[in-house]
């Protein structure tokens, strides 16, 4: 689980891409569909649901006390209504720690990289939650 230093640098990484989150979203996206040849069909909404996600993930380090209740409902869109396979959201959780680490080279740390994985690891669990 997540002590106090993952969690300072949780909040701390997040904090600086909050204000860059409609690039951050663009670029996680971009690399989550980079094996699309056409990329342009149905760009606008690619882009628009890597805020989307980004959004849900910076709520997600607000919540990050009880993942698991708070993103109930979110896991049940994903797993009944959406119907994403679980294995995506390991997909874009590495995703996010490459663009992180592209975006912020010097806040970056081996420290960094390794709560920041801790942390979309717990994300993933409690978005799986309604798919068992
Ligand atoms: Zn998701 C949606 C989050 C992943 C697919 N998403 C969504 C939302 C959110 C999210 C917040 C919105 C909801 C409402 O509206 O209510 N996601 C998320 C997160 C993650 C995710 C946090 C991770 C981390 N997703 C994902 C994946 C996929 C998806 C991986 C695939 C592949 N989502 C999705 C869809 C949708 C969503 C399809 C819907 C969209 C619309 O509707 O627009």
């Amino acid at each position: 689980s997540l002590n106090a230093k993952d969690k300072s640098n949780v909040k701390a990484i997040f904090a600086k891409a909050e204000p860059r989150i409609i690039f951050v979203g663009h670029s996680i996206t971009k690399s989550y569909f980079s094996h699309w040849k056409d990329f342009t069909a149905g760009s606008a909404e690619v882009r628009k649901h890597g805020l989307t996600v980004m959004q849900g993930v910076l709520r997600a380090v607000d919540m990050m006390d009880n993942l698991n209740t708070s993103l109930l409902s979110l896991s049940e869109l994903h797993a009944f209504k959406l119907r994403v396979d679980p294995a995506n959201f390991k997909i874009i959780s590495h995703n996010i720690l490459l663009v992180l680490a592209m975006l912020f080279p010097d806040d970056f740390t081996p420290d960094v990289h390794v709560s920041v994985d801790k942390f979309l690891a717990q994300v993933n669990l409690a978005l799986s939650v309604k798919y068992r």
